[in-house]
């Protein structure tokens, strides 16, 4: 089944949601967000579009196909690459004034604008760039690691989360495309060793930095509390239902090895924490 999103134009109350900022709202023509459906970059952008009410309208695809859609919707130009991405990469925001935004952090801005309270210091700006370079890689490699290994999974993934044309061409090229991810990621079992080693190093340095308090730099909810949530997501197996904006795998689907590393992230201190925040600043936002 796929998740649908369900739309609906902005309200002065969305649900708890405030609407902050003074975004130029089209509602007849909302923003495209063009995605790698359940990616969890992409959960960062979505979840501060949906924070600050944004209408936008996602276009959801599988891995490669989002890139050949960036390609086409911003004429062959693609946006910037980095560290951890191609200039294909998603999400990307195509603006209903015709700008575009490549890069999850600048949507997260973009969304925020008029609001200081997400970005309020150097520090908030520092973390945000440190999970997007030394989390999300690596949550992403033990995805695909995990998914590899599964046989029929990332074709499930695509009748779950992307249109039927698109999941029914993709399941035909699975074989190829995964043998693709494999290469392009170099998923190896030295890679998944490291992988396990820096995402426990970046929990346990969320859980001490966190400590008593109940966000990441204090007491409030800041763009480094929306980016570890949502780059953490892959290791959660999080759902819908507890505010993921996409469809995982189900954990009975999962075998020992994907199931003990989903127990010990749920477990932790810090994996505690980003659940938590999908409850309180998420799963009331979707729109
Ligand atoms: N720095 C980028 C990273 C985005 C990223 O790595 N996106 C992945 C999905 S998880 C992607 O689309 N990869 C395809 C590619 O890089 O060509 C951001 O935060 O927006």
């Amino acid at each position: 089944m796929r998740f649908e999103r369900p739309r609906e134009e902005p309200t002065e109350d969305r649900g708890g949601c405030r609407q902050y900022g003074s975004q130029a709202v089209n509602a007849s023509r909302p923003h495209r967000l063009i995605t790698l459906a359940f990616s969890h970059y992409n959960e960062k952008a979505r979840w501060a579009l949906d924070r600050y009410a944004i209408p936008y309208s996602e276009e959801p695809h599988m891995p490669f196909v989002c890139s050949l859609a960036v390609a086409v919707a911003t004429r062959g130009r693609g946006g910037k690459a980095d560290r951890t991405s191609s200039r294909y990469s998603t999400p990307v925001l195509i603006l209903n004034d015709g700008r575009v935004l490549s890069d999850s952090t600048d949507i997260v801005r973009f969304a925020a604008e008029g609001d200081d309270s997400l970005f309020p210091s150097s520090e908030v700006s520092e973390l945000v760039d440190h999970y997007g370079d030394q989390l999300g890689p690596y949550t992403r490699f033990l995805a695909y690691w995990h998914l590899g290994r599964h046989p029929g999974m990332i074709e499930r993934l695509a009748a779950d989360n992307v249109g039927s044309r698109q999941a029914k061409v993709f399941q035909r090229l699975a074989p190829l495309i995964e043998s693709q991810l494999t290469r392009a990621l170099s998923l190896t079992e030295a890679g998944r060793d490291r992988a396990m080693a820096r995402l426990r190093e970046e929990l346990d340095a969320a859980g001490s930095r966190l400590g008593d308090r109940d966000y990441l730099c204090g007491d409030r909810f800041i763009a480094a509390d929306l980016t570890f949530g949502a780059l953490l997501a892959p290791v959660l197996c999080i759902t819908p239902e507890e505010g993921f904006g996409a469809i995982l795998p189900e954990l009975a689907s999962l075998d020992d090895e994907a199931r003990a590393l989903i127990s010990e992230v749920r477990a932790h201190r810090a994996g505690q924490f980003a659940l938590r925040i999908y409850g309180e600043e998420r799963r009331r936002c979707q729109s």
